[in-house]
């Protein structure tokens, strides 16, 4: 409201609130029109359908008063207009009915004044089409079409093109024609948006499309095997090299077997091999399992791969036991276990608890030596790293390892000529329902 009006209107509540008999000052500002307005300046109409709205007539009371109102459009071929009662308001109401897409002015003409309404008309929607999915280091081309409110194709009627976008651009990332890349294995939503009208309105079409892993490209062994096994992966001549990325980011080649659902460790790579620690999956249905950045390219690769086992144990069980029984470790490097469980309290709880690993390393030299054990595991479970000084177990001790820490550290000195047992404990499964885990071993053999 202007200034000036208010102070119209001011002038009017004083002549109310002093009324009674006295003549109305204002009075010779009402019932004379003064202007002509429409509802709104601007209006979007959908192609094949209408808007309802109207024109009005006000005195200079800013009432409206009676008043024949015309209005057109400016061009037809974008909208057109038609009159409607909005009786008994004081008020012509019309339709504006989308016809093609563009612009035009609506003009409403009443009692020697004229008001003008911008009219857009835009798509009711966008719809996107293609395929379902597309292959990891390969091209899809999407494509649009714009509908009518009554579902007719209007894509040639000169709308702007889409602009085009995902959501997770290391899964898929697209050029604004439509053309989707496809890299990290799973789903991608693929959206097309088409701007309507000056503001942040707009028509959109979201695609969901499956990122599927290609086809390994080389020779793998052992695509049966169990838990703690390794899978090697030989690179075919002509095929890109291996991502030597070894980073925990989205950068970094990565393994996983059921899909995308068990990551694991790589054992080792080079350009041209790669070994996959199969990890515990507990069932022997075949699934795939992916290799994600597996190359400069980002692509994702396949082979198809099935446990041999529904056991979580691992090929050291159930000899890792019991110190008495546990395998000897006489190198430094990287080993793998596997423990699952309820294991509450880090003790045998429940028939079939795997809740301990044990491993036997002898200190060969002629003086003590300091070792090194790093653990390292997925998921939210506790694994302890303890030590038994002796066969019995009768003492132990922790190194420093045994914390809540992940990965967890313990350093110890082993006397010369004395056989320690590294034991792996579960200690809470956290509601897991396995532990993969590595421990990598060093120092041993060498000097401190
Ligand atoms: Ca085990
Ligand atoms: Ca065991
Ligand atoms: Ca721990």
């Amino acid at each position: 409201m202007n200034s000036r009006l208010f102070g119209l209107l001011g002038a009017a509540l004083v002549g109310i609130t002093s009324a009674g008999c006295k003549s109305d000052p204002t009075a010779d500002l009402a019932g004379a029109g003064v202007r002509l307005a429409t509802e709104f300046s601007y209006r979007e109409v959908v192609v094949a359908d209408s808007v309802r709205t109207f024109a009005t007539v006000f005195d200079g009371l800013n009432s409206p008063v009676v008043a024949a109102i015309t209005v057109r459009s400016l061009n037809t071929a974008v909208a057109t207009v038609s009159t409607v009662s909005d009786d008994p308001l004081a008020r012509q109401g019309f339709w504006v009915h989308g016809i093609t897409y563009g612009t035009t002015k609506v003009v409403a003409e009443g009692g020697g004044f004229a008001d003008t309404m911008d009219v857009a008309a835009f798509p009711a929607k966008i719809v996107v089409s293609g395929r379902d999915s597309v292959i990891s280091g390969s091209t899809r081309q999407y494509t649009f079409a714009y509908f009518a409110a009554d579902n007719t194709d209007i894509t040639a009627q000169g709308i702007p093109v889409p602009s085009w976008r995902t959501n997770d651009a290391n899964r898929g990332t697209t050029t604004q024609a439509g053309l989707l890349s496809g890299f990290d294995p799973g789903v991608v939503t693929l959206t097309a948006v088409s701007a309507r009208g000056p503001g942040n309105d707009s028509v959109r079409s979201a695609k969901i499309v499956f990122v599927d892993p290609k086809p390994f490209q080389g020779t793998t062994n052992a695509l049966i095997s169990t838990p703690t096994d390794t899978v090697r992966f030989a690179r075919a001549v002509g095929a890109r090299r291996f991502n030597m990325d070894s980073s925990a980011t989205a950068t970094g080649l990565r393994a996983t077997f059921k899909f995308v659902a068990i990551p694991t460790f790589i054992a080792r790579r080079t350009a041209d091999s790669l070994y996959v620690i199969v990890p515990p999956i507990g069932d022997t249905t075949t699934a795939d399992l992916v290799i994600t950045r597996a190359d400069s390219g980002k692509t994702a690769e396949k082979v198809s791969y099935k446990s041999s086992t529904a056991s979580l144990l691992d090929h050291q069980d159930p000899a890792s036991d019991d110190p008495a029984t546990a395998t000897a470790i006489t190198t430094n490097g990287d080993y793998y276990v596997v423990l699952h469980g309820t294991c509450t309290g880090g003790v045998f709880t429940n028939p079939g608890d795997d809740c301990d690993d044990f491993y036997a390393v002898t200190n060969t030299g002629a003086t003590s030596d300091s070792m090194r054990v790093q653990l390292d595991w997925g998921g939210a479970a506790d694994v302890d790293v303890l030590w038994c000084r002796n066969v019995a177990c009768s003492s132990v001790t922790t190194g420093g390892g045994a914390t809540a820490s992940n990965p967890e550290i313990s350093r110890v000195f082993i006397p010369a000529g004395a056989t320690w047992y590294l034991w792996i404990n579960l200690f809470d499964p956290a509601g897991t329902k396995s532990s993969f885990a590595r421990i990598r071993l060093s120092g041993k053999g060498v000097a401190p």
